[in-house]
């Protein structure tokens, strides 16, 4: 039975031999082929989704979670904090649930998704919404844990990342190499570090990122990689600090979970950038939801906003020919579309009503197969 990242690649990760997992057996989500996708925009090019929405509380955060609430318990710590766009707080909820522990989360009032709002409410944790931005909660948050006996889990906690690169270990083993390109949307930037840390490690490369492990117990990942990919990483234009070489004060976009104007992995992000050959583009909220309805309609894919970025990015750089054809692509697709019903509601064509009764319902199904 699979029982969770941990228990799969202990060996791989600084965690002991006999500490007890806190997991909800996450991981081991599908790598799904877009058949469709590639024909529609008349490319020949093989696309792959990592479907990170299918993780038990419906992002990838549950990763770097595993790792962090694990660690936090075995130091004894008896409460969690972090800031977030939504799904870290989602996810951080539910894991201080089940390892019995607090947790407090700071976010900005009114701009976090209802699914994730849900979440953190659902399994207890002290919601504070701040009348401010994620960077503002960010900072202040980092204040708290450095005051209070509480433990960050935001991805500054390097636990977090650990956890995250596992993603890069599950591509690897399910297409039995690296794909030419990983695309994945960038916000606070863990993500995209924790992605390179995986690729790296699976191809006995060093990399920048991984100074921040520094000081952690010492596992060894085996070599089972011959090149790494290149890294792409999107940011929404409204907040795009690393696309633009400076921070954003006000950052704005639809794609609320990558609503973020000062990343704290933004070094180590540029660095995974310069040292796989890659690079970070934007993409407006115009194309995001674009191709977050097409992904839905044309695969049968639903991912939150933020996740179409990394695939809406793709889509333009193949138009732009800056990936060539014959490429292949990875996308990890980082949250559920259920996680933001609003935002999906808002771009589809209104259910229609129709009285309880045969021939009415009868006459709009003919109406439709015309
Ligand atoms: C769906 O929850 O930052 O670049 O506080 O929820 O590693 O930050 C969420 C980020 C991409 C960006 N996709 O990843 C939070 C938070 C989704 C996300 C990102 C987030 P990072």
């Amino acid at each position: 039975m699979y029982t969770g990242l941990i228990d799969k690649y202990r060996d791989r990760l600084p965690v002991a031999a006999d500490t007890r997992a806190v997991s909800l057996n996450e991981g081991a989500t599908p790598l799904i082929e877009l058949k469709n996708l590639p024909a529609l925009v008349r490319k020949k090019v093989s696309i792959h989704a990592k479907f990170e929405g299918a993780n038990p509380t419906g992002s990838f955060k549950d990763r770097g979670m595993t790792m962090a609430v694990t660690q936090a318990v075995e130091e004894g710590a008896r409460a969690i904090i972090c800031a977030s766009t939504g799904n870290t707080s989602a996810s951080a909820a539910a894991y201080a649930a089940r390892a019995g522990i607090a947790c407090f989360v700071l976010i900005p009032e009114g701009r976090i998704a209802l699914g994730k709002l849900s979440q953190a409410m659902m399994h207890g944790s002290v919601v504070i919404q701040i009348r401010g931005n994620f960077d503002e909660g960010m900072r202040l948050t980092q204040e708290l844990a450095a005051a209070l006996p509480v433990k960050i889990v935001n991805s500054i906690n390097p636990y977090r990342i650990q956890g995250q690169k596992t993603v890069a270990f599950e591509v690897i083993e399910a297409l039995g190499d690296a794909p030419d390109y990983h695309a994945l949307p960038v916000g606070n930037a863990g993500n995209i570090t924790a992605h390179w840390i995986g690729y790296s490690e699976a191809a006995g490369e060093s990399t920048q990122a991984l100074r921040a492990s520094a000081g952690m117990r010492k596992y060894r990942t085996p070599k089972t990689l011959e090149r790494r990919p290149i890294m792409l990483g999107y940011q929404a234009s409204g907040a795009a600090p690393i696309v633009r070489g400076r921070p954003v004060e006000n950052p704005e976009t639809v794609a609320t979970a990558i609503r973020i104007g000062n990343p704290v992995s933004w070094q180590q992000a540029v660095a995974a950038g310069r040292e796989s050959g890659g690079w970070f583009a934007e993409c407006t909220d115009d194309e995001i939801l674009h191709v977050q309805k097409m992904l839905a309609q044309a695969e049968g894919v639903f991912c939150e906003p933020a996740s179409a970025i990394a695939l809406a990015g793709v889509l333009k750089d193949l138009e732009l020919g800056k990936i060539g054809e014959g490429s292949s692509i990875v996308c990890t697709l980082t949250g559920h579309g259920l996680k933001d019903p609003d935002t999906a509601i808002a771009q589809s064509a209104k259910p229609m009503t129709a009285d309880a009764e045969l021939k009415a319902i009868e006459r709009v199904i003919r109406e439709r197969l015309k």
